[in-house]
């Protein structure tokens, strides 16, 4: 007998940030309010708080109310721009701080619920749901989703999403489907009518370029993704991507949900907003190449590792991707010994086109204490080789 599919859910809150802030000014409760810039506003006499309308800078919108996004506007948009939409909405500043407690909260009261959780960021989460729904039912699955969503609104005071399916690609897909504090189930049986009509950017994995990409090829829907060649998806995205994207439109994914917290890495990696060309953005390219070991150098500080596997990433304009890697002698967590390791990882691609996405990595992760003291004194082979 084939096994019975898996009942993985996706759990997303709802407008996190904001709902959060909404906890501690109840009144607001209704209106239209947005979360972002970086600090708080002045306010005009008699108001509580500021308007979009006086809003003047660059900031950028973190998330919005449902009330603010009925009227256009959403997570990145600036909020000189959002003000013009909505000249009324309220605008709040961030407070990380209340969100990482709210984080915590509501994936403690889930993990009682739930222990098989994976930690996907501040307001998401998967969970293998098969062992408490042995029968694999749609219904079995829609009740612990709604037992799930009253015990984060008991714990929190917030809602959330959850969309279970057989697998983690299609369960991130449904918790999106009816939000706000909807619960979407779906079965393999319910692909065609239910996931193939929808927009292919809907898959986590098919960002704005790829789907621009895809649409330019005559392809809009999940479905039409799915009927198409894979030979001749390959042929315009890459092996990789391109076989991807087939078994993602097939509903075809079959990772774990992984509830370790020892990371086997730490990456980092950036789309660019315009393809950069290896020469002639070659100091713009080099900039960020060194900003993202900064950043995974400080990610790796923040999580207390140091890794001995430097990994690049290279992803060209025409979705190819290629991947190098370096061992070093002693585990580092220094943003120049990973740049000098990742460039020499670089200087193993051949470069003729543009690049879309540089990303770095590092593995063969190690607790600084586990490192015998001698070895840290030994130098790196970046270093001897630089
Ligand atoms: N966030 C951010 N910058 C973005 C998008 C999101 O800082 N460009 C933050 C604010 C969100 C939180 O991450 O509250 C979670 O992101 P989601 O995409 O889940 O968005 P929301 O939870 O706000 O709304 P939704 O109800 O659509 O999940
Ligand atoms: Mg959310």
């Amino acid at each position: 007998m084939p096994p019975l599919p898996r009942s993985i859910a996706h759990l997303d809150m709802d407008a996190f940030f904001a709902s959060v802030e909404l906890l501690r000014y109840p009144h607001l409760r209704g209106q239209p309010v947005v979360v972002g810039g970086r600090r708080a506003l002045a306010t005009t006499e008699g108001q509580e708080f500021p308007c979009l309308r006086d809003y003047v800078g660059r900031g950028v919108i973190t998330t919005a109310t449902y009330e603010a996004r009925a009227l256009g506007v959403h997570s990145g948009m600036g909020l000189m721009k959002a003000g013009q939409l909505a000249p009324d909405a309220l605008l709040l500043p961030a407070d990380f701080e209340a969100y990482r407690h709210y984080s915590r909260l509501f994936k403690a009261t889930v993990r009682e619920i739930a222990p098989h959780m994976e930690d996907r960021g501040i307001d998401e989460i998967y969970l293998d749901l098969s062992a408490l729904n042995p029968d694999g039912t749609p219904d079995g699955a829609r009740r612990i989703a709604q037992q799930l969503q009253h015990a984060v609104r008991e714990a929190t005071g917030l809602s959330c999403s959850v969309g279970v399916a057989p697998n983690k690609l299609l369960a991130k897909l449904c918790s999106d489907l009816d939000k706000p504090a909807g619960i979407t189930v779906v079965t393999a049986a319910d692909l065609p009518a239910r996931i193939w009509p929808l927009p292919a950017r809907r898959i986590n994995g098919i960002g704005p370029k790829a789907a621009a990409r895809l649409e330019t090829l005559g392809i809009a829907s999940i479905g039409e993704l799915a009927a198409a060649d894979p030979a001749w998806l390959q042929g315009h995205f890459g092996e990789r991507y391109g076989i991807w994207l087939h078994r993602a439109a097939h509903g075809d994914d079959e990772r774990p949900v992984v509830t370790e917290s020892e990371p086997k890495s730490v990456s980092r990696e950036t789309t660019f907003e315009r393809d950069l060309h290896p020469r002639s953005d070659k100091a713009d390219l080099s900039q960020h190449f060194t900003r993202l070991c900064e950043q995974l150098a400080a990610d790796l500080a923040r999580k207390g590792y140091l890794g001995k596997t430097i990994g690049l990433k290279l992803r060209f304009d025409n979705f190819h991707t290629v991947t190098r890697d370096q061992t070093l002698a002693t585990p580092t967590g220094d943003a120049a010994t990973i740049r000098r390791a990742a460039g020499e990882c670089a200087r193993r691609v051949p470069l003729e086109r543009r690049i879309r996405l540089l990303g770095v990595r590092v593995s063969g992760l190690v607790r600084p204490g586990d490192i015998p003291p001698h070895a840290t004194h030994t130098p790196t082979q970046a270093e001897l080789f630089a």
